[in-house]
Protein backbone atom coordinates (compact mmCIF):
# COMPACT_ATOMS: atom_id res chain seq x y z
CA UNK A 1 0.00 0.00 0.00
CA UNK A 2 1.54 3.95 -0.50
CA UNK A 3 1.76 6.05 1.77
CA UNK A 4 1.16 8.94 -0.82
CA UNK A 5 -1.46 10.89 -0.41
CA UNK A 6 -4.27 11.71 -3.52
CA UNK A 7 -3.68 14.21 -5.31
CA UNK A 8 -7.48 14.28 -6.29
CA UNK A 9 -8.90 17.86 -5.30
CA UNK A 10 -10.83 17.57 -2.18
CA UNK A 11 -14.15 19.51 -2.64
CA UNK A 12 -15.78 20.34 0.08
CA UNK A 13 -20.55 20.69 -0.11
CA UNK A 14 -19.66 24.67 0.32
CA UNK A 15 -17.25 24.71 -2.78
CA UNK A 16 -19.44 22.55 -4.41
CA UNK A 17 -22.72 24.21 -3.75
CA UNK A 18 -21.05 27.51 -4.84
CA UNK A 19 -20.39 25.99 -8.20
CA UNK A 20 -24.33 24.98 -8.82
CA UNK A 21 -24.94 28.14 -7.94
CA UNK A 22 -24.21 29.48 -10.90
CA UNK A 23 -26.83 27.90 -12.66
CA UNK A 24 -29.68 30.12 -10.67
CA UNK A 25 -28.99 33.86 -12.40
CA UNK A 26 -29.12 36.26 -9.90
CA UNK A 27 -28.99 34.20 -6.65
CA UNK A 28 -26.20 36.10 -5.41
CA UNK A 29 -24.87 33.92 -2.87
CA UNK A 30 -28.58 33.35 -0.71
CA UNK A 31 -29.36 29.91 -2.37
CA UNK A 32 -25.34 28.92 -1.05
CA UNK A 33 -26.67 30.06 2.31
CA UNK A 34 -29.70 28.61 2.69
CA UNK A 35 -28.26 25.19 1.61
CA UNK A 36 -25.48 25.50 4.52
CA UNK A 37 -28.59 25.43 6.81
CA UNK A 38 -28.74 22.39 6.00
CA UNK A 39 -25.70 20.93 6.49
CA UNK A 40 -25.01 23.13 9.78
CA UNK A 41 -28.54 21.64 10.71
CA UNK A 42 -27.30 17.93 9.63
CA UNK A 43 -24.08 17.70 11.67
CA UNK A 44 -25.77 18.79 14.53
CA UNK A 45 -28.15 16.58 14.02
CA UNK A 46 -25.83 13.66 13.20
CA UNK A 47 -23.70 14.22 16.58
CA UNK A 48 -26.76 13.09 18.22
CA UNK A 49 -27.63 10.66 16.75
CA UNK A 50 -23.61 9.15 16.86
CA UNK A 51 -24.51 9.56 20.58
CA UNK A 52 -27.83 7.60 20.89
CA UNK A 53 -27.06 4.99 23.13
CA UNK A 54 -24.67 6.96 25.12
CA UNK A 55 -27.71 9.24 26.38
CA UNK A 56 -29.23 7.36 29.28
CA UNK A 57 -25.40 6.22 30.59
CA UNK A 58 -24.38 9.73 30.44
CA UNK A 59 -27.35 10.62 32.69
CA UNK A 60 -28.97 13.08 29.65
CA UNK A 61 -32.50 11.45 29.63
CA UNK A 62 -35.03 10.95 31.29
CA UNK A 63 -37.85 13.28 31.70
CA UNK A 64 -36.52 16.09 33.06
CA UNK A 65 -33.09 16.83 33.54
CA UNK A 66 -30.50 18.49 36.22
CA UNK A 67 -31.68 21.60 34.78
CA UNK A 68 -35.16 21.13 35.03
CA UNK A 69 -35.36 20.69 31.09
CA UNK A 70 -37.62 18.30 29.62
CA UNK A 71 -35.26 16.30 27.39
CA UNK A 72 -35.96 15.90 24.15
CA UNK A 73 -37.07 13.28 21.39
CA UNK A 74 -34.32 13.12 18.64
CA UNK A 75 -36.73 13.67 16.18
CA UNK A 76 -37.75 17.02 17.77
CA UNK A 77 -34.34 18.08 18.23
CA UNK A 78 -33.89 17.56 14.82
CA UNK A 79 -37.02 19.29 13.69
CA UNK A 80 -35.50 22.10 16.23
CA UNK A 81 -32.22 22.20 14.48
CA UNK A 82 -33.51 22.17 11.11
CA UNK A 83 -35.94 25.03 11.98
CA UNK A 84 -33.25 26.73 14.27
CA UNK A 85 -30.18 27.25 11.42
CA UNK A 86 -33.03 27.57 8.53
CA UNK A 87 -34.68 30.21 10.23
CA UNK A 88 -31.51 32.37 10.12
CA UNK A 89 -31.79 32.76 6.14
CA UNK A 90 -33.78 35.72 4.96
CA UNK A 91 -34.18 34.21 1.64
CA UNK A 92 -36.60 31.43 3.44
CA UNK A 93 -39.83 32.54 3.66
CA UNK A 94 -41.56 29.51 4.98
CA UNK A 95 -40.65 26.35 6.63
CA UNK A 96 -42.41 22.63 6.64
CA UNK A 97 -41.81 19.57 8.49
CA UNK A 98 -43.21 16.54 9.01
CA UNK A 99 -42.83 17.33 12.65
CA UNK A 100 -45.57 20.65 12.32
CA UNK A 101 -49.02 20.28 11.64
CA UNK A 102 -48.81 23.83 9.46
CA UNK A 103 -45.92 25.18 7.61
CA UNK A 104 -44.17 27.93 9.90
CA UNK A 105 -43.37 31.71 7.86
CA UNK A 106 -40.09 33.01 8.80
CA UNK A 107 -39.00 36.54 9.54
CA UNK A 108 -42.45 37.61 9.71
CA UNK A 109 -42.62 37.38 6.04
CA UNK A 110 -39.93 38.91 4.74
CA UNK A 111 -40.75 40.15 1.18
CA UNK A 112 -36.96 39.38 0.78
CA UNK A 113 -37.99 35.54 1.02
CA UNK A 114 -37.95 33.47 -2.21
CA UNK A 115 -37.64 30.03 -0.88
CA UNK A 116 -39.95 27.57 0.97
CA UNK A 117 -37.89 24.12 2.24
CA UNK A 118 -39.82 21.13 3.46
CA UNK A 119 -38.08 18.28 5.25
CA UNK A 120 -38.96 15.40 7.27
CA UNK A 121 -35.97 15.95 10.16
CA UNK A 122 -35.18 12.02 11.10
CA UNK A 123 -37.13 9.40 8.90
CA UNK A 124 -37.20 6.09 10.30
CA UNK A 125 -36.48 7.39 13.69
CA UNK A 126 -38.29 4.37 14.99
CA UNK A 127 -34.92 2.47 14.14
CA UNK A 128 -32.73 4.56 16.48
CA UNK A 129 -33.21 2.40 19.30
CA UNK A 130 -31.87 -0.59 17.66
CA UNK A 131 -28.68 1.32 16.04
CA UNK A 132 -29.94 1.03 12.29
CA UNK A 133 -29.76 3.90 9.81
CA UNK A 134 -32.16 6.81 10.07
CA UNK A 135 -31.86 10.16 7.40
CA UNK A 136 -32.88 13.31 6.82
CA UNK A 137 -35.02 14.63 3.89
CA UNK A 138 -35.11 17.90 2.47
CA UNK A 139 -36.47 19.40 -0.77
CA UNK A 140 -36.52 23.30 -1.40
CA UNK A 141 -39.36 25.25 -4.16
CA UNK A 142 -39.36 28.77 -5.24
CA UNK A 143 -41.73 30.98 -4.13
CA UNK A 144 -44.52 30.93 -6.61
CA UNK A 145 -45.20 34.22 -8.81
CA UNK A 146 -47.85 36.20 -6.77
CA UNK A 147 -48.10 33.84 -3.65
CA UNK A 148 -49.09 36.00 -0.43
CA UNK A 149 -47.26 36.02 2.54
CA UNK A 150 -50.71 35.05 4.19
CA UNK A 151 -50.93 32.14 2.27
CA UNK A 152 -47.97 29.89 3.21
CA UNK A 153 -49.44 26.56 2.36
CA UNK A 154 -49.34 27.70 -1.58
CA UNK A 155 -45.64 28.16 -1.17
CA UNK A 156 -45.05 24.37 -0.48
CA UNK A 157 -48.28 22.82 -2.22
CA UNK A 158 -46.44 22.39 -5.68
CA UNK A 159 -45.84 19.30 -7.57
CA UNK A 160 -42.49 17.63 -7.31
CA UNK A 161 -41.16 19.02 -10.63
CA UNK A 162 -40.41 22.85 -9.33
CA UNK A 163 -38.40 21.53 -6.69
CA UNK A 164 -35.14 23.43 -7.55
CA UNK A 165 -33.26 21.20 -5.20
CA UNK A 166 -33.46 17.99 -3.29
CA UNK A 167 -31.53 16.07 -1.13
CA UNK A 168 -31.42 13.66 2.00
CA UNK A 169 -28.01 13.10 4.49
CA UNK A 170 -28.05 9.69 5.35
CA UNK A 171 -26.79 8.56 9.57
CA UNK A 172 -25.37 5.65 8.23
CA UNK A 173 -22.18 3.95 9.02
CA UNK A 174 -21.08 6.76 8.28
CA UNK A 175 -22.68 10.21 7.27
CA UNK A 176 -23.22 10.96 3.53
CA UNK A 177 -25.07 14.15 2.08
CA UNK A 178 -26.59 13.67 -1.12
CA UNK A 179 -27.86 15.97 -3.09
CA UNK A 180 -28.87 17.49 -6.25
CA UNK A 181 -29.76 21.33 -8.01
CA UNK A 182 -31.16 19.55 -11.16
CA UNK A 183 -27.72 19.47 -12.67
CA UNK A 184 -26.72 15.15 -11.81
CA UNK A 185 -26.37 13.82 -8.04
CA UNK A 186 -23.60 13.69 -6.17
CA UNK A 187 -22.34 12.62 -2.56
CA UNK A 188 -20.53 13.82 0.41
CA UNK A 189 -18.95 11.95 2.84
CA UNK A 190 -18.93 13.64 6.58
CA UNK A 191 -15.00 13.90 7.40
CA UNK A 192 -16.40 14.07 11.39
CA UNK A 193 -12.95 14.97 12.74
CA UNK A 194 -12.69 18.39 10.64
CA UNK A 195 -16.31 18.41 10.08
CA UNK A 196 -16.99 18.79 6.77
CA UNK A 197 -19.25 16.87 3.56
CA UNK A 198 -16.03 15.99 1.60
CA UNK A 199 -17.23 14.72 -2.24
CA UNK A 200 -17.10 11.48 -2.11
CA UNK A 201 -19.28 10.71 -5.35
CA UNK A 202 -19.46 12.73 -7.82
CA UNK A 203 -22.15 12.18 -10.76
CA UNK A 204 -24.36 9.09 -9.26
CA UNK A 205 -26.06 7.27 -11.71
CA UNK A 206 -28.06 4.31 -10.67
CA UNK A 207 -27.17 1.36 -12.23
CA UNK A 208 -29.78 0.41 -15.12
CA UNK A 209 -30.68 -2.78 -13.32
CA UNK A 210 -29.83 -3.97 -9.67
CA UNK A 211 -30.48 -7.68 -7.85
CA UNK A 212 -32.38 -6.45 -5.22
CA UNK A 213 -36.20 -5.35 -4.18
CA UNK A 214 -37.22 -3.36 -0.90
CA UNK A 215 -40.38 -3.85 0.44
CA UNK A 216 -42.45 -4.78 3.48
CA UNK A 217 -43.37 -8.28 2.70
CA UNK A 218 -45.40 -8.48 5.87
CA UNK A 219 -48.36 -6.85 4.33
CA UNK A 220 -47.96 -8.43 0.85
CA UNK A 221 -51.40 -9.90 1.41
CA UNK A 222 -52.73 -6.44 1.03
CA UNK A 223 -50.80 -5.51 -2.14
CA UNK A 224 -53.08 -4.89 -5.23
CA UNK A 225 -52.84 -7.82 -7.74
CA UNK A 226 -49.99 -5.67 -9.62
CA UNK A 227 -47.73 -5.31 -7.25
CA UNK A 228 -47.48 -9.01 -6.36
CA UNK A 229 -47.31 -10.49 -9.64
CA UNK A 230 -44.33 -7.87 -9.72
CA UNK A 231 -42.87 -9.51 -7.18
CA UNK A 232 -43.42 -12.96 -8.20
CA UNK A 233 -41.44 -11.71 -11.37
CA UNK A 234 -38.72 -10.32 -9.64
CA UNK A 235 -38.03 -13.51 -7.93
CA UNK A 236 -38.38 -15.87 -10.68
CA UNK A 237 -35.65 -14.80 -12.89
CA UNK A 238 -38.05 -13.31 -15.26
CA UNK A 239 -35.50 -10.03 -15.73
CA UNK A 240 -32.60 -12.00 -16.17
CA UNK A 241 -32.20 -12.98 -12.69
CA UNK A 242 -33.73 -14.05 -8.85
CA UNK A 243 -34.23 -10.93 -7.18
CA UNK A 244 -33.06 -10.99 -3.24
CA UNK A 245 -34.89 -8.45 -1.30
CA UNK A 246 -33.22 -6.07 1.25
CA UNK A 247 -35.55 -3.74 3.49
CA UNK A 248 -34.39 -1.58 6.22
CA UNK A 249 -37.09 -0.10 7.04
CA UNK A 250 -35.81 3.56 6.45
CA UNK A 251 -36.65 4.80 4.00
CA UNK A 252 -33.55 6.77 3.12
CA UNK A 253 -31.47 3.99 3.73
CA UNK A 254 -33.14 1.85 1.63
CA UNK A 255 -33.53 4.41 -1.43
CA UNK A 256 -29.07 5.40 -0.52
CA UNK A 257 -28.60 1.17 -1.20
CA UNK A 258 -30.93 1.61 -4.09
CA UNK A 259 -29.34 4.45 -5.82
CA UNK A 260 -25.86 2.78 -5.44
CA UNK A 261 -26.31 -0.72 -6.50
CA UNK A 262 -29.71 -0.15 -8.48
CA UNK A 263 -32.88 -1.93 -8.04
CA UNK A 264 -36.49 -0.98 -6.50
CA UNK A 265 -37.91 0.30 -3.19
CA UNK A 266 -41.52 -0.11 -2.81
CA UNK A 267 -44.41 1.06 -0.48
CA UNK A 268 -47.26 0.06 -2.14
CA UNK A 269 -51.09 0.77 -0.74
CA UNK A 270 -51.69 -1.80 2.20
CA UNK A 271 -54.95 -2.64 3.88
CA UNK A 272 -53.47 -0.07 7.00
CA UNK A 273 -52.49 2.57 4.48
CA UNK A 274 -54.60 2.34 0.98
CA UNK A 275 -53.14 5.69 -0.09
CA UNK A 276 -49.41 4.95 0.38
CA UNK A 277 -47.75 5.40 4.14
CA UNK A 278 -45.01 7.64 2.93
CA UNK A 279 -45.28 11.06 2.50
CA UNK A 280 -45.30 12.92 -0.75
CA UNK A 281 -44.05 16.32 -0.07
CA UNK A 282 -40.82 15.92 2.06
CA UNK A 283 -40.07 11.76 1.61
CA UNK A 284 -41.63 10.93 -2.06
CA UNK A 285 -40.87 14.47 -3.92
CA UNK A 286 -36.66 14.23 -3.31
CA UNK A 287 -35.94 10.56 -3.81
CA UNK A 288 -38.02 11.40 -6.89
CA UNK A 289 -35.92 13.89 -7.88
CA UNK A 290 -32.98 12.30 -7.20
CA UNK A 291 -33.96 8.76 -9.07
CA UNK A 292 -34.64 10.92 -12.29
CA UNK A 293 -31.66 12.58 -11.92
CA UNK A 294 -29.59 9.53 -11.56
CA UNK A 295 -31.29 8.15 -15.09
CA UNK A 296 -33.84 6.22 -12.71
CA UNK A 297 -37.71 6.47 -12.29
CA UNK A 298 -40.52 6.78 -9.33
CA UNK A 299 -44.04 6.43 -9.39
CA UNK A 300 -46.91 6.41 -7.28
CA UNK A 301 -48.20 3.07 -9.03
CA UNK A 302 -49.20 5.23 -12.19
CA UNK A 303 -47.92 8.77 -12.37
CA UNK A 304 -45.03 10.45 -12.12
CA UNK A 305 -44.51 11.21 -8.58
CA UNK A 306 -42.95 14.72 -9.64
CA UNK A 307 -46.24 15.53 -11.29
CA UNK A 308 -48.75 15.15 -8.45
CA UNK A 309 -50.12 17.94 -7.58
CA UNK A 310 -50.53 18.19 -3.84
CA UNK A 311 -53.75 19.10 -1.86
CA UNK A 312 -52.16 19.08 1.34
CA UNK A 313 -48.42 19.05 3.20
CA UNK A 314 -48.64 15.87 5.03
CA UNK A 315 -50.36 14.18 2.09
CA UNK A 316 -49.33 10.59 1.64
CA UNK A 317 -48.41 8.49 -1.88
CA UNK A 318 -47.28 4.84 -2.62
CA UNK A 319 -44.06 5.12 -3.97
CA UNK A 320 -42.39 2.84 -6.38
CA UNK A 321 -38.65 4.60 -7.09
CA UNK A 322 -35.75 2.46 -8.91
CA UNK A 323 -33.68 1.86 -11.76
CA UNK A 324 -34.79 1.71 -15.84
CA UNK A 325 -35.35 -1.80 -16.46
CA UNK A 326 -37.25 -2.64 -12.73
CA UNK A 327 -39.18 0.24 -13.81
CA UNK A 328 -40.13 -0.59 -17.03
CA UNK A 329 -41.17 -4.10 -15.62
CA UNK A 330 -43.51 -1.87 -13.09
CA UNK A 331 -45.35 -0.54 -15.48
CA UNK A 332 -45.95 -3.40 -17.66
CA UNK A 333 -47.23 -5.28 -14.93
CA UNK A 334 -49.65 -2.57 -13.81
CA UNK A 335 -50.75 -2.60 -17.52
CA UNK A 336 -51.50 -6.08 -17.71
CA UNK A 337 -53.26 -6.14 -14.65
CA UNK A 338 -55.84 -3.49 -15.28
P1 LIG B 1 -41.60 7.81 9.73
O1 LIG B 1 -41.58 9.06 8.91
O2 LIG B 1 -42.68 7.80 10.77
O3 LIG B 1 -40.23 7.45 10.24
O4 LIG B 1 -42.09 6.62 8.73
C1 LIG B 1 -41.46 6.49 7.50
C2 LIG B 1 -40.69 5.19 7.48
C3 LIG B 1 -39.81 5.07 6.27
O5 LIG B 1 -38.51 5.47 6.57
C4 LIG B 1 -39.87 3.62 5.94
O6 LIG B 1 -39.68 3.37 4.57
C5 LIG B 1 -41.23 3.21 6.39
O7 LIG B 1 -41.63 4.13 7.39
C6 LIG B 1 -41.29 1.84 6.97
O8 LIG B 1 -42.61 1.50 7.28
P2 LIG B 1 -43.03 0.01 7.69
O9 LIG B 1 -42.52 -0.20 9.07
O10 LIG B 1 -44.52 0.00 7.60
O11 LIG B 1 -42.39 -0.94 6.69
MG1 LIG C 1 -40.69 10.12 7.78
Amino acid sequence: MSDVPSTAPIITVQQHILQEQKRFPGASGEFSWLLSGITMATKLIQSKVRRAGLIDILGEHGDVNVQGEVQQKLDVYSNEMLVHCLSARESIGVLASEENEKPLLVHKGSENANYAVVFDPLDGSSNIDVNVSVGTTFSILRRPAGASLDDPERWVLQPGSEQIAAGYVVYGSSTILVYSVGNGVHGFTLEPSVGAYILSHPNMQMPAQGRYYSVNEAYCDTFPPAYNDYLQRLRSGALGHRYASRYIGSMVADFHRTLLKGGVFLYPPTESNPGGKLRLLYEANPVAFLAEQAGGKALDGTRPILDIKPDSIHQRTPLVVGSRVEMEEFERCIVQNR
